[in-house]
């Protein structure tokens, strides 16, 4: 093979699994500098994958509503130091969670498996790199842009037009070269969506996995739940775990979760019941 071919590692997950969320913004470590953000990444990296994270996804650019942009060359530098450092000391599978075909061929180069893009591939020339690199995307549906979505979210019938959205999303990746067994599927809980449009998604969510591709669901901690339970960011792992049962009992595949100990547990006891007679 030649030297400018880096082969794509084979890397599979268990059917139903949690996705443990490493974030690598500067607001989420302490002002050490770059040697101690590595190590905190480190920490919380061994950690996950000791409580059973099957795949860590490693996100440089903050979507919460809101946050503001983040330059390639920032975000670069905030997570391929990270992606080299894991892969120095672990096989556990990585996602990068970006929108900018730049980071995607660069994070895959430093050790990535799959990408994560909350923009569905929309971004520049984001599309063609994944084809290129041939390794499993995410696809997420999201109203408007992060910094304004959540203004004044608005659908006819959310349940329908998420679904148009993703099948079209998949249409388009498959005729520009990528293989639909690389594809899953993501709803966007949060991105662009009223509690009640977040919740009428979970409760058909039987539509979104007509489209027969693995779904993955981000819910950990997000406001929805603050709504429902009228608590504060970090009270709310207990509605995240009880959402976790209730979207594993649908059949999602793939729960990005900030408490990955908890959320396995979720999977399992969820798990138990599908399977008993
Ligand atoms: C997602 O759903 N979400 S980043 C607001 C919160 C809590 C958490 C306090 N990347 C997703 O985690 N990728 C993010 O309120 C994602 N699906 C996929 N595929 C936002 C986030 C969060 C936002």
């Amino acid at each position: 093979m030649p030297s400018f071919i880096t082969p794509v590692r084979k890397f599979t997950l268990p059917d139903q699994c949690v996705m443990g969320i490493l974030n690598v913004t500067p607001d989420s470590f302490s002002d050490g500098g770059q040697f101690q953000s590595i190590e905190s990444a480190l920490q919380q990296t061994r950690q996950m994958v000791e409580q059973g994270a099957a795949i860590i996804d490693i996100g440089g650019e903050s979507t919460r509503p809101g946050a503001k942009a983040v330059s390639v060359n920032e975000e670069l530098e905030r997570v391929i130091p990270v992606i080299e450092a894991i892969r120095r000391e672990s096989d556990v599978p990585i996602s990068i969670d970006t929108s900018k075909p730049e980071v995607m061929s660069a994070a895959v180069a430093a050790g990535a498996d799959m990408v994560n893009d909350v923009c569905a591939l929309s971004q520049g020339h984001a599309m063609e790199t994944v084809a290129k690199l041939n390794v499993p995307v995410c696809l997420m549906h999201m109203q408007g842009e992060p910094r304004t979505m959540q203004a004044s979210p608005h659908y006819d019938n959310v349940v329908a037009e998420v679904k148009t959205f993703l099948q079209q999303r998949i249409e388009k990746c498959v005729a520009s070269g990528i293989d639909r067994a690389q594809i899953l599927i993501d709803p966007g809980f949060g991105f662009g969506k009223t509690p009640a449009h977040n919740l009428s998604l979970l409760k058909h969510l039987d539509e979104i996995m007509s489209l027969k591709l693995p779904v993955l669901l981000g819910i950990s901690r997000k406001s929805t739940i603050g709504y429902i339970l009228d608590k504060d960011v970090d009270e709310r792992v207990y509605g995240s775990v009880a959402l976790t049962a209730l979207a594993i009992q649908k059949g999602a595949s793939i729960i990005r979760a900030h408490d990955v100990a908890a959320t396995v547990d979720a999977i399992k006891v969820a798990q138990a019941v599908s399977t008993a007679s």
